[in-house]
């Protein structure tokens, strides 16, 4: 088998082989970007012996697989090393903080936090890391049950100088999803404070938090212990399949986490991703001064699809992430490495698209590929349909198929498509009107995405945070052969999409606009671009 026929992608981080889901303790060191990740790399599944992969580059798309960095070699991480995070002490040393799951007599598999070091901080690769002697560094509180208790996060330093972690945790027989605090004078000795930072009853297990200060305004990332006027916090958490967020005012002084919002565990929590996308994890890039995040995207393909593969999961682009200037929600965008792959272009501009109708864009790999489109709507008047939104349910609306209540569209792109379109991938716009304004949903409809019935397919989405009557309806799509990664408004809304096709596939995979509304929409840009092979862990180990 060929890339093609497997799906495999071209320039998105894979291992090399075999299974990887969190991406652990992302940083910059001494001119290389290490990326450590849930790996088992035996066989392309989850398994009960999980350790860390590791690779670095130099510009997070080429990828370098170095030797695994924690395996199972203490009693504490015994039966795996799940996931946790990387903290630059002030010395400019890095130390790791991970998940270890414990022999244990009576607790089975008891989860603690395991402290790690470097063995050479002079070597820039960090290919050695040791395990101290006072380890493990925590273990869980009496409140929590001992298989809820795991992934740290990345330290701060309070305005004390007090180092400052969460752990994420779940009360005990509760479904009240917890932050757990813990604070340290030398990032060795660790207490747990008597409130967790954040908790919300009907969340379930909180995995891989994450808390990290935003600048109010610009783009630019601030690093983790920043802490003034001119930032607020975010908090995500991973449950119920989501990457969920709030954003809020942190105080040291109070030790309080005072949030804009709260989590629901419903269709309204902020999501960094409406697709799929989990237990992601930000880092402050100090060479460029941003902010980047990378989360897991997980196969939807079967186990044993996967073992025909030979691999299983990806981890996203890494997508740069800064406050919006409404101060409501974050914007996501590829960082400009990715740009750097671009290659064959070809481009519209003003174009009617007329109701009922595709447009082919071709010369371009449309397998590999990535497209900026922005749409432009005649004027929104006149009393059309008026959709109650509140009484169709998200099946409805995600779904290309419908177009109740639409004002216009669906219209959109047809990704991974097969000549006869037996095979498509929908990322689209519908208008639908609601009380007094309108609503633009964005979806990502996998109904179609494969020929093959042993895949799940999905129809994602969201509403759009945007107002169609005041702005151009804007679209990307990084299209990796069964990836697609869609930012709608400039990325203030994001869904990612699996696509295992069957006929679409290398040069037989075709990209479209289409229009299945009544009434015509204008192509106001268009620019794709083939997209280049990144070299990413091609070393076998
Ligand atoms: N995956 C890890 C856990 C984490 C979960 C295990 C989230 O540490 O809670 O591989 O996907």
């Amino acid at each position: 088998h060929g890339n093609d026929v497997l799906n495999r992608t071209s320039f998105h981080f894979q291992p090399h082989r075999n299974w990887i889901n969190d991406p652990n303790a992302p940083m910059y060191y001494k001119g290389f970007y290490h990326m450590f990740y849930q790996h088992n790399n035996l066989a392309p599944k989850f398994s009960n012996i999980m350790i860390w992969g590791h690779s670095v580059s130099q510009d997070m798309v080429n990828w370098i697989q170095l030797e695994p960095a924690f395996v199972p070699t203490e009693s504490y991480d015994r039966h795996s090393c799940w996931s946790g995070s990387a903290t630059i002490l002030p010395d400019g040393k890095p130390v790791i903080l991970y998940t270890g799951l414990e022999e244990h007599k009576e607790l089975d598999r008891r989860q603690v936090t395991v402290l790690a070091e470097p063995k050479d901080a002079s070597d820039p690769l960090l290919r050695e890391w040791v395990k101290p002697k006072n380890n493990p560094v925590m273990l869980p509180p009496h409140d929590v049950p001992h298989d809820c208790f795991r992934d740290p996060t990345t330290g701060w330093q309070g305005q004390d100088g007090v180092w400052r972690v969460l752990v994420g945790a779940k009360e005990i027989n509760t479904e009240r999803g917890m932050a757990v605090l813990y604070r340290s004078d030398d990032f060795v000795e660790w207490t747990k404070y008597p409130t967790p930072l954040l908790a919300k009853e009907h969340t379930g297990m909180w995995e891989c938090p994450d808390f990290f200060p935003v600048a109010i305004t610009g783009k630019e990332g601030v690093e983790n212990s920043v802490n003034n006027a001119s930032v607020k916090h975010v908090l995500k958490v991973s449950f119920g399949g989501h990457d969920c967020y709030v954003i809020g005012k942190y105080s040291s002084e109070n030790e309080d986490f005072v949030a804009d919002s709260e989590f629901t565990n419903t269709t309204s929590d902020l999501r960094y991703d409406h697709g799929t996308f989990y237990a992601s994890k930000a880092f402050f890039d100090n060479v460029k001064n941003r902010r980047i995040n990378f989360g897991w995207v997980v196969e939807t393909d079967s186990e044993e699809d996967d073992f025909e593969k030979g691999w299983s999961g990806l981890l996203s682009l890494p997508r740069e992430m800064w406050l919006d200037t409404s101060g409501k929600r974050l914007i996501q965008w590829p960082i400009e490495e990715i740009n750097y792959l671009r290659t064959k272009q070809v481009s519209l501009d003003n174009t009617h698209l007329s109701g009922c109708s595709n447009l082919e864009i071709s010369g371009i790999t449309a397998a590999q590929a990535d497209v900026e489109v922005t749409f432009d709507l005649p004027i929104l008047e006149g009393n059309p349909q008026v959709l109650d939104s509140d009484q169709v349910d998200d099946a409805v609306l995600f779904d290309r198929g419908s177009s109740a209540g639409c004002v216009y569209g669906p219209f959109g792109l047809l990704a991974l498509a097969s000549s006869d379109l037996s095979e498509q991938t929908a990322i689209f716009f519908k208008i639908i009107r609601r009380g007094n304004g309108y609503s633009v949903i964005m979806g990502s409809d996998e109904k179609k995405s494969s020929l093959r019935d042993n895949t799940k397919k999905s129809a994602h989405g969201t509403v759009l945070d945007i107002d169609p009557r005041h702005e151009k309806i804007s679209l990307r799509c990084l299209i990796d052969h069964s990836v697609i990664e869609s930012y709608g408004a400039g990325g203030r809304n994001v869904i990612t999409s699996r696509a295992y096709p069957k006929l679409a596939i290398g040069e037989a995979a075709k990209l479209y606009v289409f229009n299945d509304g009544t009434r015509g929409v204008t192509i106001s840009s268009l620019d794709a671009w083939s997209m280049r092979n990144a070299e990413v862990n091609l070393n076998a180990l």
